[in-house]
């Protein structure tokens, strides 16, 4: 099968109001299939390299101390189109546009406090693989339900 990993984090404001559970279930009841998850600080070294895209922004100090208010919730979910999957389900980063149904779109009101980040493309998902996971945390199993989300064709391309 073809498949894709997404990298999700929990954020702090996810944690802090208890919506963790709600966020691991959106993505399990879509399909999608858990290979790794673990709660962590994140350093200094790892929020330069996660959000290089922002250094130099006026709000990228607060950014990086508020992802280090409490732990975050670290994920790698598999599955087919996993990236593109785990964005629609997350919703745009303004917390207050983004689509009823999303989980942003459903919990937040907010552009700094969105309670997730989920990769946003191909190379960055792979980054941040490498940034958070070490090989022997990722898990490879059978996922037997798999039979009934994806079609024969679909899970032998
Ligand atoms: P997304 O999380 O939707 O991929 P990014 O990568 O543009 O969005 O932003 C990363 C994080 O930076 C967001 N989740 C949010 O917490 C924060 N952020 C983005 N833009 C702003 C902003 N203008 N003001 C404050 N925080 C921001």
């Amino acid at each position: 099968m073809n498949t894709q990993h997404s990298v999700v984090l929990v954020k702090p404001d996810g944690l802090q109001r208890g919506l963790v559970g709600e966020i691991i279930s959106r993505f399990e009841r879509k399909g999608l299939k858990l290979v790794a998850i673990k709660m962590m600080n994140l350093t200094d070294q790892i929020l330069d390299e996660w959000y290089a895209h922002h250094q130099g922004k006026p709000f990228f100090p607060r950014l990086k101390s508020f992802m280090q208010v409490a732990p975050n919730v670290a994920m790698l979910w598999e599955g087919v189109d996993c990236i593109d999957t785990v964005r629609k389900l997350t919703g745009v980063t303004k917390g207050r546009e983004a689509e009823a149904g999303s989980i942003r779109g459903d919990f937040s009101m907010s552009q700094q406090l969105n309670l997730i980040h989920a990769s946003d493309s191909a190379e960055a998902a792979v980054k941040e693989e490498k940034l958070i996971f070490t090989s022997d945390e990722i898990f490879a199993y059978q996922k037997d339900s798999e039979v009934f989300i994806y079609s024969e064709e679909e899970r032998s391309q």
